[in-house]
């Protein structure tokens, strides 16, 4: 059995976490393969989508030249009908070192839309790509001419793929035209065992999946971090349901036993095409486009409102197939505050939610950063993946929203929080809300990238 490396205990905080910047580069510099970074030292031996937009956007502080190559080697799997892929694998990762692998996902075996080069899975995960983006174009601003020459080639390059596979959310993904996007699977909404879908997968009767070897758990010190087999039972029988339908998004809609309209995932999307409007007008596109991305926007917005629960204070899923709310208090309600573009009194109800004992204001937490589940929901449990650790990167994206809602000191105190508990406890993939224990991966790329991009970003208290 191969155990990831514990992660590293870094020396004492010091004044500006100066000493996390050049370790946060460390672990991405060695999590480097080719031209592409894979998420952890081996937990995770390929490249993931939502991983490398984050990992792009804490490299362009670092190595302009890395974080546009990540994308670059990412997009290049695109599937014709815009889809990025959840998964590209890398034909050179270590035999049977991750599972499900390219041949039981068989993507290019099954449609005719997946990528004749590289092999991917068939689902994909949060559209956290053109913030990446943007970031790039901001770090070049000020740079030297050359420097700002290959931002600039590099957006153009990239615009229009950015362009198709937002087309593809907001059309695939929502042929009701909802302004929310429709997951098919857990996976997809990169919070993977969280609570959030219990209530849709109880109802699914498993059919027969063909046997198979867990590869993840053999990566962590302990198994219960990691998805329980029934839940991996349940992953790997979607995964079969989706290769019958041959990955075609028609057959899927009408047949798949999980549709779920993911909050978080459909504010990510609202963010990033507000990213996307900033990068229209840096490569000077069409007048149409803009309007097209505008739309997108506002019917975002609109889809996220009306998931607004008001008892709970927070934005909920909703299950496509039974039309009902999925009543769970995770870090996902607070999709509006990513989304953005909120009214005073939105903004103050999520802050109210945020501040409250389910989630920061618990008084048992290590340090006042949001558990990934309120530790007052019965599926909480505090070292369990997405149902109740805290994951840095989602502190980033609060972090982020916060500053955007002009909030700079909720926003500085999950910043500074978030370094603090990086320069104790390394780069964890995720930790216990109550002991701040690192748990998962160590060294884990996208901890390491938001360090990066928060280290970078000034600190307005
Ligand atoms: C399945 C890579 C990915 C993240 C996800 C996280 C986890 C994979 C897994 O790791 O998911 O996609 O094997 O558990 O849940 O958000 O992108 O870091």
């Amino acid at each position: 059995m191969q155990e990831e490396e514990v992660p590293k205990t870094l020396k004492p905080s010091s004044p500006g976490f100066r000493d996390v910047n050049p370790l946060a580069a460390g672990v991405l510099e060695r999590n480097g393969v080719k031209s592409w970074t894979k998420p952890a030292p081996s937990l995770y031996p390929h490249q993931w989508s939502w991983d490398s937009a984050f990992i792009a956007l804490g490299l362009a502080h670092v190595d302009n030249r890395r974080a546009t190559d990540e994308l670059e080697a990412l997009f290049s799997a695109q599937w014709k009908t815009g889809k990025v892929p959840h998964i590209v694998f890398d034909p050179e990762a270590p035999p049977k070192s991750y599972f499900p692998d390219a041949e039981r996902w068989n993507s290019n075996g099954l449609s005719e839309h997946a990528p004749s080069g590289p092999r991917t899975s068939g689902l994909c995960q949060p559209p956290v790509h053109a913030l990446a983006v943007r970031r790039i174009w901001e770090t070049a601003q000020g740079k030297d001419e050359r420097r700002l020459e290959n931002a600039r080639r590099f957006l153009r390059g990239n615009y229009p793929r950015l362009l198709s596979w937002h087309r593809y959310l907001a059309t695939a993904r929502d042929p009701e035209r909802s302004g929310l996007v429709t997951i098919y699977h857990p996976w997809e909404s990169g919070t993977d065992n969280s609570p959030r879908w219990d209530g849709p997968l109880d109802r699914i009767p498993i059919g027969e999946v063909p046997t198979y070897t867990r590869r993840d758990v053999q990566h962590v010190s302990d198994p219960s971090h990691r998805p329980t087999d029934e839940e991996y039972d349940r992953f790997l029988w979607l995964l079969e349901l989706l290769k019958r339908a041959r990955y075609e998004e028609a057959d899927i809609y009408g047949e798949h036993p999980f549709l779920v309209k993911d909050v978080l995932f459909s504010a990510i999307l609202v963010a990033a095409n507000e990213a996307l409007l900033e990068i229209h007008a840096a490569v000077g596109a069409s007048e149409e486009d803009r309007t097209t991305i505008e739309r997108w926007i506002e019917r975002g917005r609109e889809g996220l409102d009306e998931q607004w629960d008001p008892a709970l204070g927070l934005c909920l899923d909703r299950d496509v197939l039974t039309g009902e709310p999925l009543r769970v208090r995770t870090v996902a309600g607070f999709a509006p505050l990513i989304s953005g573009g909120l009214g005073e009194r939105r903004v103050a109800d999520v802050l109210q939610t945020l501040d409250s004992p389910a989630f920061v204001g618990n008084p048992q937490l290590h340090r006042p950063l949001p558990p990934s589940t309120s530790p007052g929901e019965p599926g909480f449990h505090p070292r369990s993946y997405w149902r109740g650790p805290v994951w840095p990167v989602a502190n980033w994206l609060l972090w982020w929203s916060l500053l955007r809602a002009g909030e700079p000191e909720r926003a500085h105190s999950l910043r500074h929080h978030t370094l603090e508990e990086l320069a104790e406890s390394g780069f964890a993939e995720y930790f216990e809300p109550f002991t701040g224990e690192p748990l998962g991966s160590g060294e884990q790329s996208w901890t390491a990238a938001i360090a990066l991009d928060m280290l970078a970003t000034e600190d307005a208290v």
